[in-house]
């Protein structure tokens, strides 16, 4: 049997996204988190299919468009990636918003404006358009908190690290300077993949956080190292590991709302505060707290985070169960 999957391939701020455009599969699910469970336990196989080698590689992600479940939201997006489903993609959000307006997969109510469904809650986009191409997403993400901070793990090949936990749609263990952790260009990039699976396994060992209101987001996903920035304008810097051996190429949508939820929390940032993300790689979101807010008891913040996204072109990808690799593999 060969199953065929219309995609729109870009990147958002250097970030692989595929926006999935034909055959998503019917799910079963009251909200997009019950339909996010149904897509891992029955359709799992079009994810490793289309992210994993042959057909992606260690940083591939992206999505599909459902029609949403909650009669306040536009449209609804389950992400793909290597590592899983994510319950919330920042840099996927801007190139999946990008590429359905600019293909007329979607058609919004409000022109600049969407609320979107995605597994961790509702956010809002505001977006521009200049004739046919999007130039700019801003994505009011959901509440993001620290849900802990102080957390000691000896890690082999560096030593001793004191990890926040912070979440932001995802949850990051979160390592600032300190130590024999100088910065990233002490690190290079094959060392920050060892050693950042390292933090998350040890961190796992000790803390797994729960979303106050939704039992199915758990458990340290992703890791980022902060650093100083290095280009003018820019506030920070960060190198985000996802998956098994993926380093974010963008400054990580999800990471920068943990991020400015953690900075908050130390009375870094204040509301209204901008903070300019750069990503491994030099490119860059602008993040902002735009309010408080609490999540259950716990105090949080509402951040946004604004970038931009490029389509690359269109690719029919077949997964065909004639390929011995139908299902993808990694290695
Ligand atoms: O932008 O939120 C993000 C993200 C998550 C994993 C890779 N990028």
């Amino acid at each position: 049997m060969r199953r065929t999957f219309f995609c729109i391939d870009g990147h958002t701020a250097g970030n692989p996204v595929r926006l999935v455009a034909g055959a998503a599969p019917l799910l079963k699910g009251a909200s997009m988190s019950e339909r996010r469970q149904d897509f891992l336990a029955r359709f799992d196989w079009i994810r490793t299919g289309l992210c994993f080698e042959p057909r992606g590689h260690d940083m591939m992600s992206g999505g599909f468009l459902y029609p949403p479940t909650r009669k306040d939201t536009d449209i609804g997006i389950l992400f793909i990636e290597t590592s899983g489903c994510l319950p919330m993609c920042g840099h996927g959000t801007i190139g999946i918003v990008t590429f359905g307006l600019e293909h007329g997969l979607i058609q919004p109510a409000e022109p600049g404006l969407l609320r979107v469904e995605v597994p961790a809650g509702v956010i809002e986009i505001r977006y521009e358009q200049k004739g046919d191409k999007v130039t700019a997403v801003r994505i009011t993400n959901v509440p993001s908190y620290v849900a802990a901070a102080g957390i000691v793990v000896d890690i082999e090949g560096i030593g001793t690290l004191s990890v926040d936990v912070a979440y932001g749609g995802n949850y990051y263990a979160i390592i600032e300077p300190q130590g024999d952790y100088r910065g990233l260009d002490d690190l290079g990039a094959a060392r920050l993949v060892e050693l950042s699976g390292r933090v998350r396994t040890a961190v796992r060992e000790v803390f797994e956080p729960v979303h106050p209101l939704d039992p199915t987001i758990r458990g340290v996903s992703h890791v980022l190292w902060a650093d100083a920035p290095k280009g003018d304008g820019a506030d920070g810097r960060n190198a985000v590991f996802y998956g098994d051996k993926a380093i974010d190429r963008s400054p990580c949508g999800t990471g920068t709302s943990a991020r400015l939820a953690h900075l908050a929390a130390q009375g870094r940032l204040s509301p209204g505060d901008r903070f300019v993300h750069e990503s491994y790689i030099g490119s860059r979101f602008t993040g902002r707290v735009e309010a408080t807010t609490s999540l259950g008891d716990l105090p949080a913040i509402i951040p946004s985070i604004e970038g931009s996204a490029i389509a690359t072109g269109f690719n029919t990808i077949w997964i065909d169960d004639a390929d011995r690799f139908w299902e993808g593999f990694q290695v």
